[in-house]
């Protein structure tokens, strides 16, 4: 389609339980649209959606790809995303850009945290959901699976077709009134749909009260309605591998999903002096462009590109969007529409389309594209899982470290859960991920496309430190060398800061309660400057400190020899002698894991996890005797979890893992670490 509007467009992210078919599915639709004239496989590595030789390498998706196709007089923009749980950043941040997520499901495999926390995510965000239960080729108990679907997400999830002569047709029970399907008389998911729909509408519930039946067309509305407000979450079913119930999906999408101008308003801010307010974007009329970056990617021959989701106005390639609150207007001077790697430059880009821009440095993910005059335009971010699984690095190739860092940096920019720390204390480059196969497919892609290599081992644990009393310190710092000497001294308080309080900045809350001039204002910036040194490089064992309170309240100063440098040290050795009388404690990163398994491996699990300081939290079974272990661990214990599972397993389960909380460390444990600090000197 050349040119379509606002009305015509449907954005929609697949996503969903890994392997469920939702590549196979945004394949089945290019095909029923006519974008490739046969379907490509996973399995071949020919899929549009699939295209990057990483995805094909590892035979999954990877990352999110934007697929567009039309179906009928509508323009529809498929976001395909990875199902693995070590991606699941690349699904969830892909929902701001769209108005509906369809989770796609395997009934063979059943639900898995992925699903759950996708379904939970949308909901939480307003978004409409619907459900496909793919592979209804190869099911064998799919009314169980919904039993079981309902139980989890609610029964607002209710069938809209039906399969039928044992997974190879289906059959609308939205549209039909009675027959037969493989789950059951048609007349009774008709009815229960139908009670589901009027609810959101008072005198529709009364005629259909009174009458007993309502027409289809009348429920259009209503339909759209309860799926706007999250009180109806249609549950359809497929084969995509056999290009059943696909087309269905694609007219369920054309007149049922909301388009741009009716999904609901996304939860934008405008940001001024006077503070922030929210704000709802304006999809129709003459209103200025508010675009949102929800993809930072490369092209091997675009190079850099950012997919952005226009939110309002429309946008050309003469718009010169500021980027958040960045002062400078910035040119969009090649816009793209993708399919898979294939692109098309475009124009402009009406209210609700999608739309890539190439080679602007200064769009980074999650960035708002905006025109305004007085403030800048923020959008609430999804909160995207912490990544705690790290792997120190180091390039095996010599003079590679320039190319390293620049690689690192690219692949950070496209990927907001995955971090690269250098750490000065333990001088170890660790790169972060959600799992080990996330890490993985970090470190094949650095070979691949930057042609690094790299040693990796695990990295040292990043402990904090932090005081769980008061107390106070003191330091006389006086050093006389020759002529001039250095005079400065300090007395000060420690406590731990107040929870929330606005006053602690990157962990420190600092006071002045000095009178009487005992020390010079201007000598106190020094001070504090000396008190951050040690917030950074900590006081008992080396790591950054936390959360603390120091109010200097006395000091002494010399009128010649009084200088920063003086200061500095003063504030320094005041803060450290304070700290170490505040009852110093170590806290340690706590991850939460979740470990899928055969059932039969529970106990083993669960016992190893205990032996290594982890909480058992829950257990799910899942169909196919897998189930999933919840629990929370001290991350030093579980920083090679992957070879202790292979082990355990046989390389059966899987995991991944993200941060959870911080704990003080038991006394052996800080004892040890304590010890094998070694501060150094400073000079004086
Ligand atoms: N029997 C059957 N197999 C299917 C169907 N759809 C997909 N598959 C197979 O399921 C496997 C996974 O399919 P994908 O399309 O890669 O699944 P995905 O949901 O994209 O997986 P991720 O990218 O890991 O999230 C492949 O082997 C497909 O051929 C189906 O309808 N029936
Ligand atoms: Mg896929």
């Amino acid at each position: 389609m050349g040119t379509y509007g606002t009305e015509q467009i449907r954005n929609v992210a697949l996503t969903g339980t890994s392997a469920a078919g939702k590549t196979t599915l945004g394949e089945a639709m290019l095909v029923a649209s006519g974008v490739i004239g046969r379907a490509g496989t996973v399995e071949a590595g020919n899929t549009v959606s699939d295209w990057d030789e990483l995805e094909q390498q590892f035979g999954h998706s990877i990352d999110s790809t934007l697929l567009s196709l039309d179906h009928g007089d509508c323009h529809f923009n498929l976001i395909d995303t990875p199902g693995r749980g070590d991606f699941i950043g690349k699904a969830m941040s892909a929902l701001p850009a769209v108005e509906t997520m369809v989770l796609v499901l395997d009934p063979t495999t059943g639900l898995d945290p992925v699903a759950r926390r996708l379904m939970k995510t949308a909901k939480d965000r307003n978004l409409p959901r619907a459900i496909i239960i793919n592979k209804i080729d190869a099911a064998t108990d799919l009314s169980g699976f919904l039993d079981g679907l309902k139980e989890t997400f609610g029964s607002e999830c209710c069938p809209i077709n039906l399969p039928c002569n044992g997974g190879t047709t289906i059959l609308s029970c939205f549209q039909e009134t009675s027959g037969d399907s493989d789950l059951g008389d048609v007349a009774d998911f008709h009815t229960s749909l139908v009670d589901q729909i009027v609810e959101v509408d008072e005198a529709l519930m009364e005629k259909y009260l009174e009458d007993g039946e309502v027409a289809p067309e009348q429920l259009l509305g209503p339909f759209r309605r309860a799926m706007r407000e999250g009180h109806l979450v249609p549950v359809g079913f497929a084969s995509a591998r056999n290009n059943v119930g696909v087309t269905e999906l694609m007219d369920q999408i054309a007149r049922l999903f909301p388009n741009p101008a009716e999904g609901n308003p996304r939860p934008l801010q405008r940001v001024t002096d006077d503070g922030r307010e929210d704000m709802t974007a304006c999809v129709d009329g003459d209103t200025s462009p508010i675009g949102h970056c929800f993809k930072v990617a490369s092209d091997p021959f675009v190079g850099k590109l950012c997919f952005f989701r226009v939110h309002q106005g429309t946008v050309d390639n003469s718009t010169n969007p500021r980027v958040g609150d960045s002062k400078k207007g910035v040119r969009l001077a090649h816009l793209y529409r993708y399919c898979g790697k294939n692109h098309d430059e475009v124009h402009s880009a009406v209210p609700g389309d999608i739309v890539a821009v190439s080679k602007v440095d200064e769009i980074a993910y999650d960035n708002v594209l905006h025109l305004d005059g007085d403030g800048w335009i923020a959008m609430n971010s999804i909160t995207l899982p912490k990544p705690m699984f790290g792997l120190a690095i180091e390039t095996t190739t010599k003079g590679a470290e320039a190319k390293l860092g620049d690689a690192l940096a690219r692949m950070q920019a496209e990927d907001p859960t995955f971090v690269v720390e250098r750490n000065a204390t333990t001088r170890e480059m660790v790169i972060r991920g959600i799992g080990e196969l996330h890490l993985r497919a970090k470190l094949q892609l650095l070979k691949d496309r930057y042609g690094v290599e790299v040693d990796t081992h695990p990295p040292k644990v990043a402990y904090k430190e932090t005081i769980t009393g008061k107390a106070e310190g003191h330091h006389r710092h006086k050093k006389q060398s020759g002529g001039s000497g250095q005079f400065g001294e300090v007395f000060l308080r420690v406590e731990p800061a107040a929870d929330g309080s606005e006053d602690v900045v990157g962990g420190l809350e600092f006071v002045d309660d000095t009178f009487g001039g005992s020390v010079p204002k201007q000598f106190l910036p020094a001070i504090e400057k000396g008190v951050r040194r040690v917030m950074s490089e900590g006081a008992i064992a080396g790591y950054p400190l936390q959360n603390i309170k120091v109010s200097v309240y006395d000091g002494k100063h010399h009128p010649v020899d009084s200088k920063e440098v003086a200061f500095v040290t003063a504030g320094r050795r005041a803060f450290i002698d304070a700290i170490q009388k505040a009852s110093p404690v170590l806290l340690e990163p706590f991850v939460k894991l979740e470990v899928t398994i055969p059932s039969s491996y529970i106990g083993d699990i669960s016992s190893d996890l205990s032996g290594r300081r982890g909480r058992i939290q829950g257990t799910d079974m899942l169909p196919g005797d897998q189930a999933i272990v919840q629990a929370e661990a001290p991350l030093s214990e579980v920083m090679t979890y992957a070879n202790q599972l292979k082990s355990i397993t046989g390389g059966a389960g899987s995991y991944v893992m993200e941060y959870s909380h911080d704990e003080n460390t038991p006394p052996n444990v800080q004892a040890a670490v304590v010890a094998a600090f070694n501060p150094q000197e400073d000079e004086d």
